[in-house]
C-alpha cells in the first residue's frame, strides 16, 4: 500500500505555497516569514525548499527537493537546457510524490511554507504543481497560495493588466485558496510620485474604467481598443483579483498577509492558537479577530 493510502485523513496540516514570476522575491520572503511566525508568533513553522535550482536559500530548509535532483543534474544527465530541466525536475518530483510526502510526514504539526520555482508556466498551464498539491489537499493539508508579484508592475498599464491577467489564470489553474501579493512594497512607496494611481487602485482592483482609459490613450495600445475593453470586462468579471502590499523588512505588513493567509487556508480555524465562534464571525464580517487584535497590540 502506497504511504498515501496509510495517511489518515482525519489529521489536518496548514502552510503556504509561495509562487510568482523569476526574482519576484518568494524566497527572501520565506526566509523573513518563518523568522518572523517563529520569533514573534511562537508558531512551530518549516521551509520546505521545491526549487530544484535555488541556489541562495538565507534558510535552511527542512525538505530539500535538491536532494531528490536539481536543474544541474537534469541538464548533465539528459543534456536539457535549463527551463526542460526545470520541467524534467517538477515531473520527476510528480512521479516521486512519496518521497515528498515522508519527509513531509516527518514534521508532523509544523505549519509549512514551500519556497516554489519561478517559472510562470508551472502555474498557468502545466499539470504538475495542481496534481501535487490536489493530492496532498485530499489527505488533509490546508494550504493557500501566495501569488507574489513585484510592484513594479504597477509603473505601467500594460504591465499591470498582464500582472492581473496573470493572477487570474493562476488562480483558475491551481484552485487552491490564493492570496495576492504586491512584493516589495517599500520601492512602490519610494516611487509613489511616478504612479498613474493610489495605491488603493492597485490593491482593490475594483473599477478599472481608468486603466481602461489609459489603455486607450498609450501608443501601443491603442490600436486593441476592443481587445483592452474585453481584457479589463474579464477581470472586473471575475471580481476576484485584489493585492496586499508586502515589504518583506516591515513586520505589521507580514502581520497583515499572516491574517489574511491564516483565514484563507483555514489555519484560524484550526487547532493550537485560539479559535472559537467569535473568530468565524469576525472573518464573515472582515473584522479584526482577538488573535489579530493580540497580534497587532503585540507588535
Ligand atoms: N526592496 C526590496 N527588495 C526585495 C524585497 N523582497 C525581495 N527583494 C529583493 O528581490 C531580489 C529577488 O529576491 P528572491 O527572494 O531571490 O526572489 P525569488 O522570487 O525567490 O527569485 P527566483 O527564485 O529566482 O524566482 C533580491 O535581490 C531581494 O533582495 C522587498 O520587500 N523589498
Ligand atoms: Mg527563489
Amino acid at each position: 500500500m502506497s504511504i498515501a493510502k496509510r495517511v489518515r485523513v482525519a489529521q489536518t496540516f496548514f502552510g503556504q505555497l509561495v509562487i510568482g514570476p523569476p526574482g519576484s522575491g518568494k524566497t527572501t520572503y520565506c526566509a523573513k516569514v518563518h523568522e518572523f511566525y517563529k520569533e514573534k508568533l511562537n508558531r512551530k513553522c518549516e521551509i520546505i525548499n521545491l526549487d530544484p535550482a535555488n541556489e541562495n536559500m538565507t534558510y535552511k530548509p527542512a525538505v530539500d527537493m535538491m536532494e531528490l535532483i536539481t536543474v544541474e543534474e537534469a541538464m548533465d544527465t539528459l543534456n536539457l537546457g535549463p527551463n526542460g530541466a526545470l520541467m524534467y525536475c517538477m515531473e520527476y518530483l510528480e512521479k516521486n510524490y512519496d518521497w515528498l510526502l515522508v519527509k513531509l510526514r516527518a514534521l508532523k504539526d509544523s505549519y509549512l511554507i514551500f519556497d516554489m520555482p519561478g517559472q510562470v508556466e508551472l502555474y498557468t498551464h502545466h499539470g504538475t504543481i495542481k496534481n501535487i498539491f490536489t493530492k496532498l489537499q485530499d489527505i488533509g493539508y490546508h494550504l493557500c497560495v501566495i501569488h507574489m508579484v513585484d510592484s513594479h508592475y504597477c509603473s505601467d498599464p500594460t504591465k499591470f493588466i498582464s500582472t492581473l491577467l496573470l493572477s487570474l489564470s493562476t488562480m483558475l489553474q491551481i484552485s487552491l485558496p490564493h492570496v495576492n501579493v504586491l512584493s516589495k512594497a517599500d520601492l512602490l512607496k519610494k516611487h509613489s510620485s511616478k504612479l498613474d494611481f493610489g495605491l488603493d487602485f492597485y490593491t482593490d482592483v475594483l473599477d478599472l474604467e481608468y486603466l481602461l482609459q489609459l489603455l486607450d490613450d498609450a501608443p501601443f495600445t491603442s490600436k486593441f481598443k476592443k481587445l483592452n475593453a474585453a481584457l479589463v470586462g474579464l477581470v472586473e468579471d471575475y471580481g476576484l483579483v485584489s493585492f496586499i502590499p508586502v515589504e518583506v523588512n516591515s513586520e505589521r505588513s507580514l502581520l497583515t498577509l499572516k491574517n489574511a493567509v491564516d483565514k484563507a487556508n483555514g489555519y484560524v480555524y484550526g487547532s493550537g492558537e485560539e479559535r472559537s465562534i467569535q473568530a468565524l464571525l469576525s472573518c464573515a464580517v472582515g473584522a479584526r479577530t482577538e488573535t489579530e487584535r493580540f497580534d497587532t497590540d503585540y507588535l
